[in-house]
């Protein structure tokens, strides 16, 4: 009895339970977990910015119905409930497409309502873009509630250099320029150059051993979430632009005092250390890449499709090889890319602004989504019948899970790299794959080698 962990299809659990029906299950509660941080997200912000609802966002059950849609699927995912892997895999794709209008879309519209639609830009990417000379501030996370008035704060101070990290940094990278240090692998980097004063963190994507990390270091840890709290952390919440402002100034005079702190070697130790910064090209959504251009090289064969890569980096991936593929694919695709695989292709330099585009943060491949169907009405054609792929190599955050499904019911092709979210010999996988070509036509491909994925887009057939 428990755990639910069936390895072969001939066995059931004690309850009964098939391998398909705990697959379906599991996947259910993956795609529920993913949907509620990006509508949780979008519901933050909707509080910080006053409340008002943009037009469009509103689902079929009313504003807030998201909500009872992912209690709902716990409910049904709960033992002795749905028994039916057909059934919880239809939620699955429901709760998918919710999460991209009330979770991405939503998020994405409330932030270019605070921050202004992002414009292309010069940016700087990896750890040189913290200074040895400044009071160093990192701001960490995925909501984005304080960074506006710390950005501004900071400005007022010439001492002051204000970074961002995760996919907090990626939103302050394209709406502001604010240089990105580190994504989620990396942030523990951040703290161990030893030269920044004050983490300041929302959330989402934390890691939990940074207060352990701070504490070997001088780096004051600034909490700004309730559902984030970090033990010993100072808490600044900011849960309205009033509050924002206060916070942010306190946020700054914390790390300001702090700067006294900084070990003596640490200075010394990071220059001798540090690479180059990388430049990118960033600040790109569907209003500033050049549709009509990209839908002309799709019709005359120039290019063979527009790959969207998002997600996350796992450590033990194989991270460069995707990135290596990535790159070989962009001679005959364009790549929109958001989150964690932004940051990994732009610290290669890959963020050219012309093969490779920066769309943002994790809610931001809701920019991604905006393209595809611009690039879809202007063909003429309906979403399934674009040479469209989105592809979450290395899947680590049940976000990731959600996003790469909720392209699928757009339409889309989807890659999912390890860890799968669904072992794919299940007769579950085999439902999900039936339910996506007949309701959305569209595939779900699992491939964990960079190579065979390669060697799948080059064949004939794809
Ligand atoms: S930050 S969700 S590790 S992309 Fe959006 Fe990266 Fe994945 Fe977090």
């Amino acid at each position: 009895m428990g755990p639910c962990r069936l390895t072969d299809e001939t066995q059931k659990g004690v309850c009964g339970a098939s391998r398909d029906l705990v697959a379906a299950r599991n996947l259910l509660r993956m795609v529920a977990a993913g949907t509620a941080s990006h509508c949780g997200h979008a519901q933050h912000i909707l509080d910080f910015t006053g409340g008002v609802l943009p037009a469009g966002h509103i689902p079929e059950g009313g504003p807030g119905s998201q909500f009872l849609e992912i209690s709902e699927a716990l409910h049904q995912t709960s033992m002795g409930v749905g028994a039916d892997p057909a059934e919880l895999l239809k939620r699955c794709l429901k709760l998918s497409a919710l999460d991209g209008l009330c979770g991405l879309s939503l998020a994405t519209s409330l932030e270019d309502g605070h921050f202004g639609k992002p414009a292309a830009k010069k940016g700087k990417l990896n750890l040189s873009c913290l200074k040895t000379g400044q009071v160093n501030i990192a701001i960490h996370g995925h909501e984005p509630l304080l960074v506006e008035a710390l950005a501004r704060e900071a400005a007022r101070h010439r001492d002051v250099n204000l970074v961002g990290v995760c996919c907090t940094g990626a939103s302050l990278l394209s709406t502001l320029g604010v240089p990105l240090a580190a994504a989620f692998t990396l942030q523990e980097d951040v703290v161990a150059t030893g030269i920044v004063e004050a983490l300041v963190v929302d959330s989402q994507c934390i890691m939990p051993s940074l207060p352990d990390l701070c504490e070997c270091f001088h780096t004051r840890l600034i909490t700004t979430s309730e559902l984030a709290r970090l033990p010993g952390a100072l808490h600044l919440p900011a849960r309205s632009r009033r509050e924002a402002a206060s916070m942010a100034r306190k946020a700054v005079e914390a790390a300001r005092r702090n700067k006294k702190n900084r070990s003596a070697g640490a200075e010394k130790e990071f220059n001798d250390r540090v690479e180059k910064a990388k430049e990118a090209v960033v600040g790109f959504c569907e209003d500033n890449i050049n549709v009509e251009r990209i839908a002309g090289r799709l019709r005359t064969g120039a290019l063979k499709g527009i790959i969207g890569a998002v997600g996350c980096v796992n450590p033990r991936a194989e991270a460069a090889g995707w990135i290596d593929a990535f790159r070989e694919l962009s001679a005959d695709h364009v790549i929109l890319t958001t989150g964690c695989m932004a940051f990994e292709l732009g610290r290669r330099g890959l963020l050219d602004g012309e093969r490779i585009f920066h769309m943002g943060s994790c809610v931001n491949n809701a920019r991604i989504a905006a393209a595809f169907r611009r690039l879809a009405d202007l063909s003429g054609r309906k979403m399934a019948e674009m040479p469209f792929l989105v592809s979450c190599p290395m899947p680590i955050t049940e976000k990731s899970v959600s996003i790469g499904l909720f392209f699928a019911t757009l339409g889309c092709d989807v890659h999912f790299g390890a860890p799968f979210p669904i072992n794919p010999h299940t007769g579950a996988a085999g439902t999900l794959a039936a339910l996506l070509g007949k309701e959305f036509a569209s595939t779900a491909m699992f491939e964990s080698s960079p190579a065979a994925f390669l060697r799948t887009l080059r064949s004939p057939a794809t």
